[in-house]
């Protein structure tokens, strides 16, 4: 299992919270997906190393922003 952080930008609310771990937690091999709305840092825990632009690319569907891993 590897976790990795991420810095999202946009968040605003729980629903923001719910949309992007949606997204995220649809990624192959994503087994967890925890959001520090606050810090608006999401930690994903999966199988297997993500691909940035498979995590870019589902941020980006629920409507935010990648800002850095
Ligand atoms: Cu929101």
């Amino acid at each position: 299992m590897v976790s990795t952080t991420y810095q999202v930008q946009g968040m605003t609310c729980g629903h923001c919270v719910s949309a992007v771990s949606t997204e995220i937690g649809a990624i192959e091999g994503v087994k967890d997906v925890q959001v520090d709305l606050a810090a608006g840092r999401v930690t994903v825990t999966s199988d297997q190393p993500l691909s940035d632009d498979a995590v870019r690319a589902a941020v980006d569907e629920a409507g935010y922003e990648l800002a850095g891993a």
